[in-house]
């Protein structure tokens, strides 16, 4: 539904007082009438005005990062020539990540190089990654170009399931001459698919303008905050838990076939871990009348990966016998089946009954659980959606934002019991 006018608030409240109105009592009712329309109002003005706090959260590398960068290009005004500059470097570190990591893992599983003759190559980035060597010339960018043609270093990429490689790694090895030109100046695209783990807490302001369908004019104001979602950051988290009203869950979907190896804890696959961590934000007393909004990242990589033939069905069994709902597309179209599949992995694991003393969970659970004093969250207040995303593509996001927008005011809305 659109937006209450002030005159379907007033038709809302004399619809009930009609035959109020013929009695002795119709001053005094009157008068009690206007005040409650005068409530419902301001009410209704107050929801319109506040700041919508959006907090993201999720495991690390999910995207959330790359979610704010996306607000700042779409509802700020970008950035600016000192920020591209800066990541620059950022970038060239990312592929000196990505290329030392192939290296050492072609070691580590015994690939061989497709082409012997690049042996020279190999041998100088590894040299440069035990000696922590960041001189970038560019004797090395064509070392890493020689290597990433090779059919040995391909295969080792193909493999990255079995050890950690950054997602941006394609993207930046497939563009290393451009990232080698002196004149490299980084494109939006080359600054969303950069990676910095973010450490504390980060946030920024904007405001889009108010959807027709809601009325439409003024512009809205919004605050998103941003967490390190690296295990050692989330303990911090709850510093910005308060006033919340919509939580941005990040997943990578594309983790399925990965494992996490966190500190001195077991080794755990990823997309498991990001489930556990959902739950305990799920049942977190201190966020339990925030709406959740799930956002199953990295559509583009989940669909490479069942291109390639991976199986979710390998790492959680219960896809086996899984089907599609026919509204959600064709069961027979295995991308489809595996995206819905997570999904709903998700929104089962939003059926807890939490148990009365503390869990025993196989992650490490976020610093900020005391749950076994545990109340159900009241259910009518809870919202929950999932969108299936891209957090890399800008009109993807532009998209998916409006109905996260809509979805928050519709939210405000109920809440004065007009939706
Ligand atoms: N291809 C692709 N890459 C993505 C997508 N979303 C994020 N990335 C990349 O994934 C990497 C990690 O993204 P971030 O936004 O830094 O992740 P984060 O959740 O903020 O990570 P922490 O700060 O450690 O918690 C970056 O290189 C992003 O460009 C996506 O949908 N597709
Ligand atoms: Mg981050």
């Amino acid at each position: 539904m659109g937006m209450p006018t002030t005159k379907s608030i007033k038709q809302k409240f004399f619809g009930w007082s009609k035959s109020q109105t013929q009695s002795q009592s119709q001053t005094q009712n009157g008068r009690k009438i206007s005040q409650q329309v005068e409530k419902i109002l301001k009410e209704h003005n107050e929801n319109y005005n506040k700041i919508i706090k959006i907090l993201l959260l999720g495991s690390g590398e999910t995207g959330k990062t790359t979610i704010i960068k996306q607000m700042k290009i779409l509802h700020v005004q970008g950035f600016n020539d000192d920020e591209r500059l800066a990541c620059r470097e950022i970038i060239k570190d990312n592929l000196f990540e990505c290329i030392s990591t192939l290296v050492t893992q072609m070691a580590t599983l015994q690939i061989s190089l497709g082409n012997k003759s690049n042996l020279s190559s190999w041998t100088f980035i590894r040299n440069m990654t035990i000696a922590k060597n960041k001189d970038f010339t560019p004797e090395y960018f064509g070392h890493v170009k020689r290597l990433w043609e090779d059919a040995g270093v391909q295969k080792c990429f193909n493999r990255a399931a079995e050890y950690l490689l950054p997602d941006c790694a394609k993207f930046f090895l497939d563009r290393v001459l451009e990232i080698a030109s002196p004149s490299f100046f980084p494109s939006d695209q080359f600054l969303l698919h950069s990676r910095r783990t973010t450490i504390g807490i980060q946030k920024i302001e904007f405001e889009v303008p108010i959807p027709k369908k809601f009325g439409g004019g003024g512009p809205q104001k919004f605050w998103m905050f941003d967490v390190g979602g690296q295990k050692g950051e989330r303990r911090k988290w709850i510093q910005v838990f308060d006033g919340i009203q919509t939580v941005l869950f990040m997943v990578a979907c594309n983790t399925f076939d990965q494992v996490l190896v966190a500190d001195e804890e077991r080794p755990i696959n990823r997309l498991q871990e990001s489930l556990n961590l959902f739950q305990d934000v799920w049942i977190s007393r201190f966020l339990r009348y925030a709406g959740f909004i799930v956002f199953l990242n990295k559509q583009d990589l989940l669909k490479d990966k069942i291109n390639a033939g991976n199986n979710i069905g390998q790492y959680f069994p219960q896809y086996y016998t899984y089907s599609v709902d026919p509204e959600d597309g064709d069961n027979n179209d295995t991308y489809i089946r595996t995206r819905c599949f997570i999904r709903d992995l998700f929104h089962l694991a939003t059926d807890v009954t939490p148990p009365p003393t503390p869990r025993k969970t196989t992650t490490p659970t976020v610093g900020f659980q005391e749950d076994h004093k545990y109340k159900k969250p009241p259910r009518d207040h809870r919202e929950l959606f999932f969108h299936f995303t891209t957090a890399t593509d800008t009109n993807n996001i532009k998209l998916v934002f409006v109905d996260v927008h809509s979805m928050i005011l519709n939210q405000n809305l109920r809440e004065i019991g007009f939706a």
